[in-house]
């Protein structure tokens, strides 16, 4: 039976699929940023492209106080075009400064070095009779874990000052970084909230990258993963790993028949559906399926 906040077996593949991850490191996570805000004149909260509802951590908001934030879209090589723009206008519209920032071209962070250099400007001290700013701005990125907070800063210090990878909770402690003379910038560790009480949005995170292994099912992640696209994106499966896709026959058929045309075997000739659910969960994530975007404006 698996129990408390770490489900790794998969008894409730049948009943709702339950996902939650706060680990020990969440909790100092939290208390690091509660402490790392005051320090800075501008959060740059990032959101992934792909979700960038889902991935507005309530916890940041509530965190936050007056402080200036800057929205960065990460990922947006991921993530529906169309939709982003769309996204970056809402945004623009509620107040919200908002970048899109691609780390792997770093297209986009000019922009926002200038959005964060602009806010940051409005609450730097300043020198009483000159006016002068008596120190370099500073901004600390936070956000959701695996969004890409160390990769944006390794773009925007054109260098590898920050540890990045793929598998969310990798940046443990916080870390200035200094970008020339232009802006101090601190890395923190990703965030998310004890509780993901809304299905659909935990779903988003966890299917994105932004949930440890040991939250969730990755066996019923696949399947809904499956459900999604044969519903929103019918042509997607069929195209990618050429089967059928006949969805009343189930998700599981599906993605056995995934496993027969990819060679997902176990040692008995049987297909490994777990070997299929992390390969079409490594596809998806990597963007081999397309470009996603899963929350609606
Ligand atoms: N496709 C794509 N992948 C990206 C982009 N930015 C970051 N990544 C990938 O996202 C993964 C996570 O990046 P990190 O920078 O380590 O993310 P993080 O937010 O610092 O993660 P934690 O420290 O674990 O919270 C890595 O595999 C990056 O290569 C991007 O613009 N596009
Ligand atoms: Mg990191």
């Amino acid at each position: 039976m698996c129990s408390g906040l770490y489900r790794t077996c998969d008894c409730y593949r049948n009943s709702t699929m339950s996902i939650q991850w706060f680990p020990g490191h969440m909790a100092k996570a939290k208390k690091l940023l509660a402490e790392c805000i005051p320090l800075v004149d501008v959060v740059i909260e990032l959101r992934d492209a792909r979700i960038p509802v889902s991935s507005s951590n309530p916890l940041l908001a509530e965190m936050l106080g007056g402080k200036p934030r800057v929205i960065a879209l990460t990922k947006p090589d991921l993530a529906d075009e169309r939709r982003t723009v769309a996204f970056m206008a809402r945004f623009a519209g509620e107040g919200l400064a908002c970048a899109a920032v691609n780390t792997r071209d770093s297209k986009g962070t000019r922009e926002l070095l200038g959005i964060v250099k602009q806010v940051a400007q409005r609450t730097i001290p300043r020198d009483g009779a000159s006016s002068r700013a008596l120190r370099m701005p500073r901004a600390m990125v936070a956000g959701i874990p695996n969004v890409g907070k160390s990769s944006l800063i390794n773009a925007l210090a054109q260098r590898k000052a920050a540890r990045t990878g793929a598998l969310p909770g990798l940046t443990r402690a916080k870390q200035w970084i200094h970008l020339s003379s232009v802006l101090e910038i601190l890395d923190t560790p990703g965030l998310l909230w004890p509780r993901l009480d809304d299905p659909e949005i935990a779903f988003r995170l966890a299917v994105t990258g932004a949930i440890g292994e040991g939250g969730f099912d990755r066996f019923a992640l696949a399947e809904r993963l499956v459900r999604l696209l044969t519903h929103e994106y019918p042509a997607v499966l069929a195209e990618r790993y050429r089967v059928e896709v006949d969805i009343s026959a189930g998700e599981g058929s599906i993605l056995t028949a995934i496993g027969e045309r990819r060679g997902c075997l176990t040692s008995g000739g049987k297909v490994d559906l777990a070997r299929v659910a992390d390969l079409i969960l490594l596809e998806f994530r990597s963007g081999k399926m397309g470009r996603f975007t899963l929350d609606r404006e």
